[in-house]
């Protein structure tokens, strides 16, 4: 088996950071999950005994130093961060969008994710036995469609974060990767229409889209590299996405 890793997962509750935390705990990595809904980590954690738990809003500084100072001492092992939390909020264009809906999504994809790195790099270069920094992107920010303007701007903003800090980084030891995944079928639709139920689930009809483990399986090909090897940007989507907002259904 691959070296036990000491992980840290952000957005661990639902969706991508779930599915990480199922797969990598299954593989018996140590890891330390961060969210708001903690009932759910709670749930988790039960089950799977490698894995401990805090509450986190990355919108939130003081949550999020709340949170380091209450794991000081297991995140002295910690080699691996990988920030899932994030959102997309609304389907308007900017003129007829909500002003709450902008600040949100920048609050937590921005903002959370650049002072959640920063709060934890103290411990994950502290010991000097490198590490990894996985950041979930979006195609958004790779390939901008209507009525995404703020939250493809946040994930472009987590694109040049990831090669910037890589850099900062040289010589460290620490990896910095983004992946920018297309249609992810999760509650990510469900968060984005404000609840509506119907219109979430047809945001997946009609094709194949991706599931949260397929990210995860991603993610831990990342983490099993080699040393010596960075996968830094990995763009994923389903095969029958063929854009940032087309669909074609493999007919075969
Ligand atoms: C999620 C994918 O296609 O809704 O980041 O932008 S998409």
């Amino acid at each position: 088996m691959q070296h036990p890793r000491y992980i840290v997962i952000t957005g661990a509750s639902s969706g991508i950071g779930l599915a990480c935390a199922q797969r990598l705990a299954e593989k018996g990595h140590h890891l330390l999950l961060g969210a708001r809904r903690i009932d759910r980590l709670q749930n988790f954690c039960a089950t799977h005994p490698t894995c401990q738990f805090g509450y986190l809003d990355v919108t939130d500084r003081n949550s999020i130093h709340a949170f380091v100072k209450e794991q000081e001492v297991w995140l002295k092992q910690a080699n691996g961060l990988i920030n899932s939390a994030g959102l997309a909020l609304g389907t308007e264009p900017l003129q007829t969008s909500l002003e709450e809906d902008l600040i949100t999504m920048v609050d937590a994809n921005v903002k959370g994710l650049f002072s959640v790195t920063r709060a934890l790099l103290p411990f994950l270069l502290g010991h000097g036995k490198g590490g990894d920094i996985i950041n979930i992107g979006s195609i958004a920010g790779v390939f901008p469609y209507r009525t995404g303007s703020v939250y493809g701007a946040t994930k472009a903003a987590v694109q040049v974060f990831t090669h910037a800090l890589r850099m900062d980084l040289g010589g460290t030891g620490i990896r910095v990767s983004v992946v920018e995944p297309g249609k992810v079928d999760t509650e990510f639709s469900l968060v984005r229409f404000h609840g509506d139920a119907a219109r979430a689930q047809k945001a997946y009809e009609g094709y194949r889209p991706l599931q949260a483990d397929d990210i995860a399986a991603t993610v831990d090909f990342m983490l099993s590299q080699p040393p010596h090897v960075t996968i830094q940007q990995v763009l994923i989507t389903a095969t029958d996405q063929v854009s940032a907002t087309d669909v074609v259904p493999v007919s075969l």
